[in-house]
């Protein structure tokens, strides 16, 4: 029987288990990449593991996400991102280099090969046919230590692409198109794998567009088969010779395929405020539109970019809005600035912003109070631009330019003065890696720098007997970590755990944090309840670790999200699940919990445990299914501890 593109991948770098959709394996990992804001956290716990360098093939360390600098604490992290790269072998990419995603795509991604990324959207190397899987920083700790990559084998869902994108629809409009189609709900444990006779019309950064978001559906990953549009895309590159051919067989076989037609997608949005909430751009013609920012790892490469300066070119931005444009690399702005389409973005009045993560992770360019911003990332989750009223868009770059002409949004299809302008892929990219450092062979004289603000990871102590506690918080639906842990102004506490934890469910339940505290400080064990899709979105393993710190040793839901799952037990934290969805009534915030022989149930394999509602007299029975790793981390306390066991 032949094999898809996924099948081929994962075969060629099996480690332990097979195939068998929903079982256990595990795999090698070629290449790593770690961002700033996990960055340390994750290089923190790969120098607790003791090695004298990194094992895998290729580890970067990008900094793109925090790359503001106020107050001392930022350029301390990327002090110390930059020391501990040189001392143990790693790739250093300097702030003003760019976004991970796109930076990995344009000089480090290799087709049929397996990349493990501190960072949710890292299936953005789909887009160049490899697998490429977010993780939280200790996973990504361990595969850079050598150590394989445990996952479910996927299901493989084939997304058959045909018919041919319209003008003024972009890869943009494909994605919102899956997300209507899939949500972002009930996709764990599947990989999105493109087909079709469409793939061609397709270039390599808007296929990484569509592998970029797949993240925002739930999925383990997305990937592209590699083909000549590939093979040119790393030539111009200039890494032609790591190009190589990777198609499903013909006879593959996958779980389900669903036909998507190019020729029938118009231009949508994702409305406020979850990506797929998806509506037609057409019905929202004429909506004031106060913001528009363009950029981030999904949308922010040369060609995106070039149509944004084409389609400003002549016009000015609209005097009720802010237009602000970050390129995704310097590479992008290079080539901007040397193929002069830097000039008629500033002539607009367009603000250049830097080319980082900025705008996206909330950290700067909030919108004012009940604004509506139009943006080109991937996530609208409610208050991630750091204003909570702000009714967020995510449109694609050529809508979002024509909103900051008019002040509305426009529908272009429904006619307009300005012609769509059809940007080609460059032959050549401007291939200038200064600002990437590569380590000397020998890194052991390094000294690694340390501020203040570098704390060491703090360690769980190992499962106890039985839980007894309380039901510290009960939130409801797809809560993501942006919920559980805020990024934007309070992303400079990555790398100091106590202080971070500070902020827990900052904007769902402000008295969460020293709620949980006390309760810790008086030997009570603290519980979260909550109801569907459980900490969606990022990879952040603080979401998972400033809980931990405040006493958190259970998560019950009605269902939990991949990563932070594996975040949750990577630090020691229970994830239980109701076994009837309907339980999830049967506890309210502040009820006493316990379950009784908690460690000799889990040590026993056992997948059932019953939670003891001591406040209203009632007993609910829970689902604890786990692998035997997973549950000998569990009884470890956490990845950190198990791993010492180990070895
Ligand atoms: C995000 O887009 O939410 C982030 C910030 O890139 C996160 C990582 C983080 O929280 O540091 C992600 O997507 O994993
Ligand atoms: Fe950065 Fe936004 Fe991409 Fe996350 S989604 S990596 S914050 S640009």
């Amino acid at each position: 029987m032949g094999l898809n593109v996924t099948q081929k991948i994962l075969k060629d770098h099996l480690v332990t288990g097979e195939l068998t959709p929903g079982r256990e394996i595990a795999i090698r990992i070629d290449q790593t990449l770690t961002q700033d804001a996990t960055g340390t956290m994750a290089y923190l716990q790969f120098e607790a593991m003791g090695l004298d360098r990194v094992r895998n093939e290729l580890a970067v360390s990008y900094v793109d996400h925090n790359t503001i600098q106020v107050g001392f604490e930022n350029a301390d992290d990327h002090h110390y991102l930059q020391t501990v790269a040189a001392r143990y072998g790693i790739v250093y990419s300097k702030p003003g280099n760019g976004i991970c995603h796109q930076l990995h795509l344009e000089r480090f991604g290799v087709p049929g090969k397996t990349l493990l990324g501190a960072d949710s959207h890292t299936p953005t190397g789909g887009g160049i046919g490899m697998i490429a899987i977010g993780a939280g920083g200790i996973d990504v700790a361990v595969a850079m230590g050598g150590g394989a990559f445990y996952l479910t084998a996927p299901r493989v869902v084939r997304i058959n692409l045909k018919g041919k994108l319209r003008p003024w629809v972009t890869a943009k409009d494909v994605i919102l198109k899956v997300l209507q189609v899939f949500t972002t709900k009930g996709n764990v444990g599947s990989i999105f794998e493109y087909a079709g006779p469409a793939l061609k019309s397709l270039t390599v950064p808007e296929r990484a567009t569509i592998t970029n978001m797949g993240a925002e559906c739930g999925v383990t990953t997305s990937v592209f088969p590699s083909d000549d549009v590939t093979r040119a895309f790393m030539e111009a590159q200039g890494r032609g010779q790591d190009w190589r051919e990777l198609k499903a067989d013909p006879d593959a076989l996958y779980e389900k395929t669903v036909d998507i037609n190019l020729s029938e997608i118009e231009p949508l949005a994702a409305a406020p405020h979850s990506p797929d909430n998806i509506v037609t751009i057409a019905s929202l013609a004429g909506t004031k539109v106060e913001q528009v920012m363009i950029g981030s790892c999904t949308n922010s490469s040369f060609v995106d970019l070039k149509t944004v300066a084409k389609i400003l070119a002549g016009h000015k931005v609209h005097p009720d809005v802010s237009l602000g444009i970050s390129p995704g690399s310097r590479q992008v702005l290079k080539m901007l600035s040397e193929d002069g389409s830097v000039t008629p973005l500033l002539a607009a009045g367009a603000r250049l912003l830097e080319n980082a993560c900025g705008f996206c992770i909330g950290n700067s360019q909030s919108p004012a109070t009940d604004a509506v911003s139009l943006r080109t990332n991937n996530r609208n989750f409610e208050g991630r631009t750091g204003t909570k009223s702000a009714k967020v868009f995510l449109v694609s770059p050529p809508i979002a330019a024509l909103a900051a002409i008019y002040g509305r949004i426009v529908n272009p299809l429904a006619g307009t003065d300005i012609p769509y302008p059809r940007v080609k892929s460059p032959k050549t990219f401007d291939l200038d890696d200064a600002l990437l450092l590569r380590p000397a062979a020998d890194g052991s004289a390094v000294k690694i720098v340390r501020g203040p603000n570098i704390g060491d990871p703090p360690r769980n102590v190992p499962l106890p007997a039985a839980l007894g506690g309380v039901a510290a918080i009960k939130v409801g639906d797809k809560i993501t970590t942006d919920h559980i842990m805020p990024a934007g102004a309070r992303l400079k506490y990555r790398s100091n755990v106590p202080a971070y934890s500070n902020y827990v469910f900052e904007n769902t339940d402000a008295g969460f944090a020293k709620r949980a505290a006390a309760a810790r400080d008086a030997g009570q064990h603290n519980v979260i309840i909550a109801g569907d899709s459980y900490g969606q979105g990022s990879s952040r393993e603080h979401a998972a670790l400033c809980p931990m710190y405040l006493g958190v040793k259970a998560v019950v839901a009605k269902s939990i999200e991949r990563i932070h799952q594996a975040n949750l037990i990577n630090f020691g934290i229970l994830p239980l699940l109701f076994e009837h969805a309907a339980d999830y009534e049967a506890v309210a915030q502040g009820d006493t919990l316990q379950i009784a022989g908690l460690r000799e149930t889990v040590e026993a394999g056992q997948t059932r445990l019953v939670l003891r509602n001591v406040t209203r007299g009632t007993d609910i029975p829970l689902k604890a299914e786990f692998t035997e790793r997973q549950r000998a981390i569990l009884l470890a306390g956490g990845l950190l501890n198990y791993t010492k066991q180990a070895r």
